[in-house]
Protein backbone atom coordinates (compact mmCIF):
# COMPACT_ATOMS: atom_id res chain seq x y z
CA UNK A 1 0.00 0.00 0.00
CA UNK A 2 2.52 2.35 0.75
CA UNK A 3 4.63 1.97 -2.67
CA UNK A 4 1.83 2.32 -4.13
CA UNK A 5 1.20 5.82 -2.82
CA UNK A 6 4.81 6.60 -3.07
CA UNK A 7 4.29 5.90 -6.84
CA UNK A 8 1.92 7.67 -7.02
CA UNK A 9 3.26 10.99 -5.47
CA UNK A 10 6.48 10.37 -8.09
CA UNK A 11 4.36 9.82 -10.83
CA UNK A 12 2.00 13.63 -10.27
CA UNK A 13 5.16 14.32 -9.97
CA UNK A 14 6.68 13.38 -12.97
CA UNK A 15 3.95 14.63 -14.98
CA UNK A 16 4.59 18.33 -13.72
CA UNK A 17 8.26 17.75 -14.74
CA UNK A 18 7.40 17.23 -17.99
CA UNK A 19 5.27 20.33 -17.87
CA UNK A 20 8.11 22.60 -16.53
CA UNK A 21 10.58 20.91 -19.54
CA UNK A 22 8.06 21.82 -21.87
CA UNK A 23 7.83 25.45 -20.97
CA UNK A 24 11.18 25.90 -20.54
CA UNK A 25 11.93 24.23 -23.49
CA UNK A 26 9.51 26.82 -25.39
CA UNK A 27 11.65 29.67 -23.51
CA UNK A 28 14.87 28.15 -24.18
CA UNK A 29 15.69 28.25 -20.54
CA UNK A 30 18.34 25.95 -19.41
CA UNK A 31 17.54 24.69 -15.84
CA UNK A 32 20.25 23.97 -13.12
CA UNK A 33 18.66 22.10 -10.65
CA UNK A 34 21.41 22.18 -7.07
CA UNK A 35 21.47 20.06 -4.05
CA UNK A 36 23.39 19.45 -0.89
CA UNK A 37 23.21 18.88 2.55
CA UNK A 38 22.37 21.95 5.00
CA UNK A 39 25.53 24.15 4.62
CA UNK A 40 27.65 22.78 1.92
CA UNK A 41 27.87 26.01 0.74
CA UNK A 42 25.06 26.10 -2.26
CA UNK A 43 24.54 29.72 -1.59
CA UNK A 44 27.77 31.11 -1.36
CA UNK A 45 28.92 29.04 -4.57
CA UNK A 46 25.88 30.61 -6.61
CA UNK A 47 26.32 33.76 -5.71
CA UNK A 48 30.40 33.56 -6.93
CA UNK A 49 29.14 31.44 -9.92
CA UNK A 50 26.52 34.07 -11.26
CA UNK A 51 28.44 37.10 -10.64
CA UNK A 52 31.02 35.04 -13.07
CA UNK A 53 28.38 34.32 -15.40
CA UNK A 54 27.09 38.04 -15.71
CA UNK A 55 26.48 39.97 -18.17
CA UNK A 56 27.09 36.99 -20.76
CA UNK A 57 24.26 34.47 -19.31
CA UNK A 58 21.22 36.11 -17.81
CA UNK A 59 20.45 34.34 -14.78
CA UNK A 60 17.17 34.11 -12.36
CA UNK A 61 17.11 31.92 -9.10
CA UNK A 62 14.14 29.65 -7.15
CA UNK A 63 15.32 29.28 -3.34
CA UNK A 64 13.95 26.62 -1.19
CA UNK A 65 14.24 26.59 2.75
CA UNK A 66 11.65 25.38 5.15
CA UNK A 67 12.05 28.83 6.69
CA UNK A 68 13.22 32.51 5.95
CA UNK A 69 14.51 34.66 3.30
CA UNK A 70 18.23 34.57 4.14
CA UNK A 71 19.44 33.36 1.19
CA UNK A 72 17.41 35.06 -1.50
CA UNK A 73 18.46 37.97 0.61
CA UNK A 74 22.31 36.86 -0.45
CA UNK A 75 21.50 35.70 -3.64
CA UNK A 76 19.68 39.46 -4.10
CA UNK A 77 22.90 40.96 -4.14
CA UNK A 78 23.79 40.04 -7.66
CA UNK A 79 20.79 41.84 -9.02
CA UNK A 80 19.51 38.71 -10.30
CA UNK A 81 15.63 38.03 -10.25
CA UNK A 82 15.24 35.80 -7.17
CA UNK A 83 12.02 33.70 -5.79
CA UNK A 84 12.26 32.52 -2.07
CA UNK A 85 10.21 29.50 -2.10
CA UNK A 86 9.43 28.51 2.16
CA UNK A 87 8.05 25.09 2.35
CA UNK A 88 6.80 25.47 5.62
CA UNK A 89 3.53 26.69 3.98
CA UNK A 90 2.70 23.81 2.88
CA UNK A 91 4.17 21.22 5.33
CA UNK A 92 7.75 21.76 5.48
CA UNK A 93 8.87 19.37 2.67
CA UNK A 94 12.35 18.62 2.84
CA UNK A 95 12.72 19.00 -1.27
CA UNK A 96 11.48 21.31 -4.24
CA UNK A 97 8.42 18.97 -6.20
CA UNK A 98 8.20 19.75 -9.85
CA UNK A 99 4.71 21.69 -9.38
CA UNK A 100 6.56 24.16 -6.88
CA UNK A 101 9.15 25.05 -9.63
CA UNK A 102 5.77 25.87 -11.74
CA UNK A 103 4.59 28.29 -9.83
CA UNK A 104 7.68 29.77 -8.67
CA UNK A 105 8.37 30.40 -12.53
CA UNK A 106 5.81 31.73 -12.79
CA UNK A 107 7.10 34.95 -10.70
CA UNK A 108 10.08 34.98 -13.03
CA UNK A 109 10.32 36.51 -16.75
CA UNK A 110 11.72 33.70 -18.17
CA UNK A 111 11.92 35.88 -21.76
CA UNK A 112 15.01 37.72 -20.33
CA UNK A 113 15.92 34.47 -18.30
CA UNK A 114 19.02 32.14 -20.09
CA UNK A 115 19.49 29.68 -16.57
CA UNK A 116 17.36 29.43 -14.11
CA UNK A 117 19.02 28.13 -11.37
CA UNK A 118 17.10 26.09 -8.76
CA UNK A 119 19.09 26.04 -4.98
CA UNK A 120 17.02 23.47 -3.75
CA UNK A 121 16.18 22.84 0.15
CA UNK A 122 19.10 21.67 1.96
CA UNK A 123 18.89 17.87 1.99
CA UNK A 124 20.99 15.19 0.44
CA UNK A 125 18.53 12.55 0.20
CA UNK A 126 14.58 13.84 -0.90
CA UNK A 127 15.26 16.38 -3.54
CA UNK A 128 17.49 13.65 -5.84
CA UNK A 129 13.97 11.96 -5.83
CA UNK A 130 12.12 14.55 -7.82
CA UNK A 131 12.42 15.67 -11.10
CA UNK A 132 11.55 19.20 -11.60
CA UNK A 133 11.93 19.44 -15.46
CA UNK A 134 15.77 21.06 -14.84
CA UNK A 135 18.38 20.03 -17.44
CA UNK A 136 21.29 19.03 -15.01
CA UNK A 137 21.83 18.36 -11.33
CA UNK A 138 24.46 19.44 -9.66
CA UNK A 139 25.62 18.22 -5.65
CA UNK A 140 27.65 19.96 -3.26
CA UNK A 141 29.59 18.45 -1.20
CA UNK A 142 32.03 19.89 1.26
CA UNK A 143 35.15 19.18 2.17
CA UNK A 144 34.09 18.40 5.95
CA UNK A 145 30.56 16.12 5.56
CA UNK A 146 33.70 13.12 5.18
CA UNK A 147 34.56 11.40 2.28
CA UNK A 148 31.64 8.70 2.62
CA UNK A 149 29.02 10.45 1.87
CA UNK A 150 28.75 9.68 -1.90
CA UNK A 151 28.69 5.61 -0.30
CA UNK A 152 25.88 6.76 2.17
CA UNK A 153 23.57 8.67 -0.53
CA UNK A 154 24.44 6.75 -3.25
CA UNK A 155 21.10 8.37 -5.23
CA UNK A 156 22.17 11.73 -5.04
CA UNK A 157 25.77 11.09 -6.50
CA UNK A 158 23.74 8.73 -9.32
CA UNK A 159 21.26 11.41 -10.48
CA UNK A 160 24.01 14.54 -10.42
CA UNK A 161 25.69 15.21 -13.50
CA UNK A 162 28.35 17.23 -11.43
CA UNK A 163 29.87 16.74 -8.24
CA UNK A 164 31.55 20.31 -6.85
CA UNK A 165 33.77 19.36 -3.66
CA UNK A 166 33.46 22.77 -2.33
CA UNK A 167 35.47 24.28 0.82
CA UNK A 168 38.99 23.38 -0.34
CA UNK A 169 40.21 26.44 1.28
CA UNK A 170 39.91 24.45 4.72
CA UNK A 171 41.79 21.41 3.87
CA UNK A 172 45.65 22.99 5.54
CA UNK A 173 42.79 22.05 8.50
CA UNK A 174 41.75 18.74 7.92
CA UNK A 175 42.37 15.14 7.25
CA UNK A 176 40.87 14.64 4.02
CA UNK A 177 41.47 12.15 1.69
CA UNK A 178 40.89 13.43 -1.65
CA UNK A 179 41.31 9.92 -3.36
CA UNK A 180 38.94 8.65 -1.58
CA UNK A 181 36.10 10.93 -2.31
CA UNK A 182 37.15 10.66 -5.38
CA UNK A 183 36.86 6.97 -5.59
CA UNK A 184 33.85 7.10 -3.61
CA UNK A 185 32.10 9.39 -5.96
CA UNK A 186 33.09 7.74 -9.60
CA UNK A 187 32.28 4.02 -8.16
CA UNK A 188 28.53 5.28 -7.67
CA UNK A 189 28.52 7.41 -11.22
CA UNK A 190 31.40 6.46 -13.38
CA UNK A 191 32.51 9.51 -15.49
CA UNK A 192 30.68 12.68 -13.39
CA UNK A 193 32.27 15.72 -13.68
CA UNK A 194 34.23 16.32 -10.62
CA UNK A 195 35.36 20.19 -9.53
CA UNK A 196 37.05 20.98 -6.52
CA UNK A 197 36.35 24.84 -5.76
CA UNK A 198 36.29 27.40 -3.05
CA UNK A 199 33.35 29.45 -2.65
CA UNK A 200 34.88 31.57 -0.53
CA UNK A 201 38.72 31.95 -2.62
CA UNK A 202 36.96 31.28 -5.68
CA UNK A 203 39.74 28.43 -6.37
CA UNK A 204 38.68 26.03 -8.90
CA UNK A 205 36.09 28.28 -10.40
CA UNK A 206 37.62 28.35 -14.34
CA UNK A 207 36.83 25.05 -14.79
CA UNK A 208 33.34 25.02 -13.04
CA UNK A 209 32.32 28.11 -14.89
CA UNK A 210 33.55 27.23 -18.60
CA UNK A 211 31.08 23.45 -17.70
CA UNK A 212 28.17 25.21 -17.13
CA UNK A 213 28.35 27.68 -19.49
CA UNK A 214 29.14 25.51 -22.17
CA UNK A 215 25.83 24.09 -21.30
CA UNK A 216 24.05 26.96 -21.07
CA UNK A 217 24.65 27.63 -24.73
CA UNK A 218 24.38 24.64 -25.75
CA UNK A 219 20.48 25.05 -25.05
CA UNK A 220 20.42 28.37 -26.27
CA UNK A 221 21.51 27.63 -29.83
CA UNK A 222 18.86 25.06 -30.45
N1 LIG B 1 35.69 28.37 4.33
C1 LIG B 1 34.67 28.24 3.49
N2 LIG B 1 33.43 28.46 3.93
C2 LIG B 1 32.42 28.33 3.04
C3 LIG B 1 32.63 27.99 1.68
N3 LIG B 1 31.43 27.91 1.07
C4 LIG B 1 30.51 28.20 1.99
N4 LIG B 1 31.10 28.47 3.19
C5 LIG B 1 30.44 28.81 4.45
O1 LIG B 1 29.63 27.69 4.83
C6 LIG B 1 28.43 28.13 5.45
C7 LIG B 1 27.23 27.58 4.71
O2 LIG B 1 27.23 28.08 3.39
P1 LIG B 1 25.88 28.29 2.57
O3 LIG B 1 26.25 28.87 1.25
O4 LIG B 1 24.88 29.03 3.39
O5 LIG B 1 25.42 26.78 2.41
P2 LIG B 1 24.07 26.22 1.77
O6 LIG B 1 24.39 24.92 1.16
O7 LIG B 1 23.47 27.25 0.87
O8 LIG B 1 23.14 26.02 3.05
P3 LIG B 1 21.55 25.76 3.10
O9 LIG B 1 20.91 26.64 2.07
O10 LIG B 1 21.18 26.15 4.50
O11 LIG B 1 21.35 24.30 2.82
C8 LIG B 1 28.49 29.67 5.42
O12 LIG B 1 29.00 30.12 6.66
C9 LIG B 1 29.46 29.97 4.30
O13 LIG B 1 30.13 31.19 4.45
C10 LIG B 1 33.97 27.78 1.25
O14 LIG B 1 34.28 27.46 0.09
N5 LIG B 1 34.94 27.90 2.19
MG1 LIG C 1 21.60 28.10 0.88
Amino acid sequence: MEIKIVRKVLDVNNTMAQQNRNLFAGKKVFVLNVMSSPGSGKTATLVKTIKRLLPEIKCAVIVGDICSTLDADRLSVTGVQVVQVNTDEFGGDCHLAAHVIGNAAGSIDLDSTDLLIVENVGNLVCPAEFDIGEDARVVVLSVTEGEDKPVKYPLMFRVCDAALLNKIDLLPYLEYDRKAVVKNILQIHPGMSLFEISAKTEEGFDPWIAWLKEKVKKKLKN
